[in-house]
């Protein structure tokens, strides 16, 4: 097996979410894909003393970023819908004509798996440059059953051809399609008795999602799509409390969602409930800044409870043409007011912890996956400090330096 020796590294190791500490010259000892011992250097094992050995030159050491949000494949772009918003159009507005959502369900249509792909893949690169090693991608732009696959297999194939960890989420309940205007309790059983079940099949499915709001779907119908979810044995998360309180947070809640993504709307006074479940609050600011919303989450809320709180681009064609983390970081702590710990927390361990992966990746500790980002940083906060500089100069996933971003 190849044991390498990552040392003199500034390690935020992400143990403790944002309350851990930073290590100074410190070591990773890797064997094969895992970590196997993380320490100070001077307490290196010696059966460690004849590994390859990588000087990280005292730069900050991170696990890899985890994207736990994205819509990251879909047909076309919407950049005319953008120039009609800055004219004064709203996005419930452009929803609700058929616009928005819609038009990129009519690009991705008539788009190959291979077509899909091919667009993503600029995106996904974008991502990667800046540390990430895990992605999730959701589908939701096909609302038809061999688009939503197509998408769900289009995500496969970037992330296998780019040598990126993938999650894959069914969000066949993410829009109504125009085909079902005004029948949605119709088109809710089509996702739970045709299109989940053979995404889920397939293969492709690792979680569940809805949308649910005024402009998409009920509490009622999330709960259809979650009995189903469960039934199948799939973990669900949910798009609640974006642009108004519905209270699909709660009821995601008492079902033991892996997450709750958005929720701008949710009250202070619910959060101790989703600190009950376990259930992750993943803050979208990209989404906030782009649609130009005022109403902020309950982040004091959040924290007073132990909420772990994830961060993520949620890239997507409409709401948030989003593609770097570290930008994300910046507007978490600048919009949202989070601290650059918790935005640094916010990409890697509870992030980790929205996807259901906290046994596997999230931090560097010992038996977890050898997944790492090397920052030329002499901090932590510089990475949410920045704006449109990127401090990354490596990226190590199961062990292997990513091609392109070179051994440091
Ligand atoms: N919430 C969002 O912000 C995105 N999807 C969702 O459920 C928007 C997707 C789009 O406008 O294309
Ligand atoms: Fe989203």
């Amino acid at each position: 097996m190849y044991i390498q020796v990552l040392h003199n590294g500034l390690l935020a190791p992400m143990t403790n979410g944002a309350d851990g500490h930073l290590q100074p010259c410190g070591s990773v000892a890797i064997e094969g894909e895992r970590i196997a011992w993380v320490g100070p250097d001077a307490d290196l094992p010696d059966r460690y003393a004849r590994a390859e050995r990588i000087d990280c030159h005292g730069h900050l050491l991170t696990p890899g970023l985890i994207d736990c949000h994205t819509h990251l494949v879909y047909g076309a772009n919407r950049s005319e819908e953008f120039e009609r918003r800055l004219k004064g159009a709203g996005y419930a507005e452009i929803a609700r004509q058929g616009g928005g959502i819609m038009a990129t369900v009519s690009a991705t249509r008539s788009a190959s798996v291979n077509d899909l792909a091919t667009q993503a893949r600029p995106r996904l690169r974008a991502l990667m440059a800046e540390g990430v090693t895990t992605v999730e991608i959701k589908s939701g732009y096909g609302l038809e059953r061999d688009a939503e696959i197509r998408m769900l297999e289009a995500a496969g194939r970037l992330c296998r051809d780019a040598g990126i960890r993938c999650q894959r989420t069914f969000l066949g309940a993410h829009a109504l399609p125009t085909e079902f205007a005004g029948r949605a309790d119709e088109y809710i059983e089509l996702v739970c008795d045709d299109m989940l079940p053979a995404a889920a099949n397939a293969g492709l499915v690792d979680a569940v999602d809805v949308f649910c709001e005024g402009i998409a779907f009920s509490v009622a119908q999330a709960e259809r799509v979650f009995d189903k979810a469960a039934q199948m044995g799939l973990p669900v998360k949910c798009h609640a409390e974006q642009l108004s309180n519905t209270g699909g947070a709660l009821m995601s809640a008492s079902r033991r969602a892996l997450s709750v993504d958005h929720i701008e709307y949710l009250p202070p006074g619910d959060v101790g409930k989703l600190a009950m479940s376990g259930t992750v609050a993943v803050l979208l600011p990209g989404a906030f800044y782009f649609l130009g919303e005022t109403q902020r989450p309950p982040v004091a809320a959040l924290r007073r409870h132990g909420v772990p709180i994830a961060l993520a681009t949620d890239a997507n064609p409409g709401s948030s043409p989003v593609f770097s983390p570290l930008v994300i970081m910046n507007m978490g702590c600048i919009l949202f007011r989070l601290t650059p710990a918790e935005a640094l927390a916010g990409f890697t361990i509870n992030a980790a912890l929205a996807l259901g992966l906290s046994d596997r990746i999230g931090s560097i500790e010992a038996g977890k996956l050898a997944d790492l980002a090397l920052w030329d940083c002499r901090h932590p906060a510089e990475l949410s400090y920045h704006v449109g500089l990127n401090p990354c100069v490596g990226v190590m996933a199961g062990g292997q330096w990513r091609d392109g971003s070179g051994r440091p």
